[in-house]
């Protein structure tokens, strides 16, 4: 709920807070008497104007005021949110980052359900980048990144995460998905990256994809080990020729 709501609404009880003062000083001048209703008839009778200014003056004010502070704390938080999603996203390709990657595949790793639901890691390095970069410039080179982090977007499910990890590597978690399901979305990956032809200057670029894959077993005990062993396999997938998917 908007904190300027509760806030004017928080108002409007202190606000309350005047009148109801002023009755209870006036009526405890007299030593509490008589009883409550008549003591109440006979101030809103000789003192009406001052508690109906009161009731309407401050009510209003505090209101006001609380909706005033309620709106700014709206603002920093909003402003909060904005920040930390700002310091989760790779700037250039708009996937998560490193930190981003890390917190999300902690919370994935310790929410699963049981030990014996599956959890895979996909880390996947682009073919040669460094020779893209050297032969056609490293603006070029961005703009396979931000094709590549597309290609990305589209390849996964919607309770998947992926995120740049650094330089030309990406990682995917892919959450209660099975070895053989997370080697198809490798695949996937891969064959999409090889299929897509980047234009430069009307030259069209091809550049391909090596992708590690690794499924949660008995072994492993943290999500840094799978990111390990999906690293393992990316190294496999390089040795034996590049464009490839390898699982560990
Ligand atoms: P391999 O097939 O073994 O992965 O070879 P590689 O050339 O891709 O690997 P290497 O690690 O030698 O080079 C990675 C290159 O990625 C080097 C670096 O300039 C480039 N790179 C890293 N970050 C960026 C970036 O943000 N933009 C661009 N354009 N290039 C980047
Ligand atoms: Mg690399
Ligand atoms: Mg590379």
């Amino acid at each position: 709920m908007k904190k300027s709501f509760i806030f004017a609404w928080a108002g409007f009880g202190l606000g309350l807070g005047a009148p109801l003062g002023a009755f209870l000083l006036l009526w405890g001048s007299v030593g509490f008497a008589p009883r409550f209703q008549d003591a109440f008839a006979v101030q809103w009778i000789s003192y009406h104007f001052f508690f109906e200014y009161m009731l309407v003056g401050t009510c209003l004010a505090f209101s006001l005021f609380g909706y005033y502070l309620g709106s700014y704390a709206d603002m920093i938080r909003a402003q909060n949110r904005l920040l930390l999603a700002e310091t989760q996203t790779d700037p250039l390709t708009g996937l998560g980052n490193h930190r981003y990657l890390h917190e999300a595949f902690q919370n994935q790793y310790q929410n699963r359900k049981s030990d014996a639901e599956p959890i895979s890691c996909l880390m996947m390095d682009l073919d040669f980048f460094k020779k893209v970069n050297d032969t056609y410039g490293h603006p070029f080179g961005d703009e396979v990144l931000k094709a590549f982090a597309g290609l990305i977007k589209k390849a996964i499910r919607p309770g998947d995460i992926a995120a740049r990890y650094g330089g030309e590597e990406f990682v995917c978690i892919l959450p209660n998905c099975a070895k053989e399901e997370a080697v198809q979305v490798g695949e996937r990956i891969r064959e999409a990256m090889e299929k897509n032809v980047i234009y430069f200057k009307k030259v069209p670029v091809e550049i391909t994809v090596s992708v590690g894959a690794a499924t949660h077993n008995g072994k492993i005990t943290n999500y840094q080990d799978l990111i390990r062993l999906a690293d393992r396999a990316l190294y496999r997938a390089k040795e034996n020729g590049r464009n490839k998917v390898v699982a560990y």
